[in-house]
């Protein structure tokens, strides 16, 4: 059971949640791993990425988005002696939709670190995938992950929410993932397109803002979804902002972060020549951009009816994204 307090500790926040999540991701693998029909060897390297330790940093968004409106619209502040129990059941909305972003998230990763993309044999602070268990293994963990992620949304959403909700859902997934999100700005940044903002906003931003959007989206009360369209497009918006404060972030951590620190190998952006924020405009640059956005992100929130006093978990995770150290 998630417990929480009204004076926000984000550290407590961000690791209740944390652990929610990685405890539903295993309760799913290990139901996937009864299944005779999957091989064991790719099982076990779905779990080997899945579980490896990342920061989980668009799910909580993803619980973060949906707490947010339902805090904001719905008077849930009021209900102060049920708190926890709140919380929990704010989580079971989108618990599945959470792990879904970060099954599509572990598959990028993997086969972002593959040798015909980005060569990388640390990730995680362990070996990559592909060190692990070869390049065409890795290559079908990744894909599995993506078609377990869709099917893991339609089997674990609950029945409140509506099944047009879901379907949206999944259509937005398949665009942040697909051509015009991930896989294109990773296209783009593999033959070195100039425009750093677009490649950051499609391989970066555009998962990161479908898990902003997505979480408001599946937000139900009383059976019925919660949050406005001026929130979800201001969701939506504020996330291409912190995606792309993020990937700067990690532009930056790329030349000052170590491998312990950061737990994959430092400085392959200037050693393959990558089209970074960095690259183009400068560490000084980088740094002016990166306080234009925590303004930029902190009016969307005001503007979008996003801003709710006891719980501004949006901001704290907007703040993360730009001074964060791994
Ligand atoms: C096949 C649908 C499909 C997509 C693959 C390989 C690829 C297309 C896209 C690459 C996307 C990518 C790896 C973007 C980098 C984003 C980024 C900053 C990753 C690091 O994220 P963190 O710091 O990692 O959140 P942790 O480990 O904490 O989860």
């Amino acid at each position: 059971m998630m417990t929480t307090t009204h004076s926000l500790d984000m550290q407590v926040y961000t690791k209740q949640r944390r652990e929610a999540v990685e405890s539903a991701l295993e309760a799913i693998l290990t139901k996937w791993e009864k299944d005779l029909r999957v091989p064991k060897v790719l099982a076990e390297s779905m779990r080997y990425s899945l579980m490896s330790p990342g920061k989980r940093m668009r799910a909580l968004l993803c619980i973060a988005a949906c707490e947010t409106v339902l805090h904001i619209n719905n008077g849930a502040q009021s209900e102060k002696t049920d708190f926890n129990l709140l919380e929990q059941k704010i989580f079971e909305q989108v618990s599945a939709l959470a792990c879904s972003i970060e099954m599509i998230h572990a598959m990028s990763l993997i086969h972002d670190d593959l040798p015909c993309l980005d060569n990388d044999d640390m990730r995680r602070g362990q070996a990559t995938n592909h060190v692990v268990f070869g390049e065409a293994m890795a290559l079908l963990a990744g894909d599995a992950l993506i078609l377990r992620a869709i099917e893991n949304i339609i089997e674990g959403t609950p029945a409140s929410v509506s099944k047009d909700g879901v379907l949206e859902v999944i259509k937005e997934l398949s665009i942040a993932a697909g051509a015009p999100g991930m896989v294109g700005g990773q296209v783009f940044d593999l033959v070195k397109d100039l425009d750093v903002k677009r490649i950051h906003d499609e391989k970066t931003g555009a998962l990161i803002a479908f898990s902003l959007w997505s979480g408001a989206r599946l937000a139900t009360y009383d059976n019925r979804a919660s949050a406005t369209q001026e929130q979800l497009d201001g969701l939506r918006q504020f996330g291409f902002v912190l995606g792309l404060a993020f990937q700067i972030a990690d532009d930056l951590l790329d030349i000052n972060g170590s491998v312990e620190v950061i737990g994959k190998t430092p400085g392959k952006d200037a050693a393959s020549d990558k089209v970074t924020w960095v690259s183009i405009f400068g560490e000084d640059g980088a740094r002016a951009k990166l306080s234009q956005l925590m303004e930029q992100g902190e009016n969307l929130l005001k503007d979008h009816n996003l801003k709710f006093a006891p719980l501004p978990v949006l901001s704290e995770l907007l703040s993360f994204a730009i001074t964060r150290s791994h």
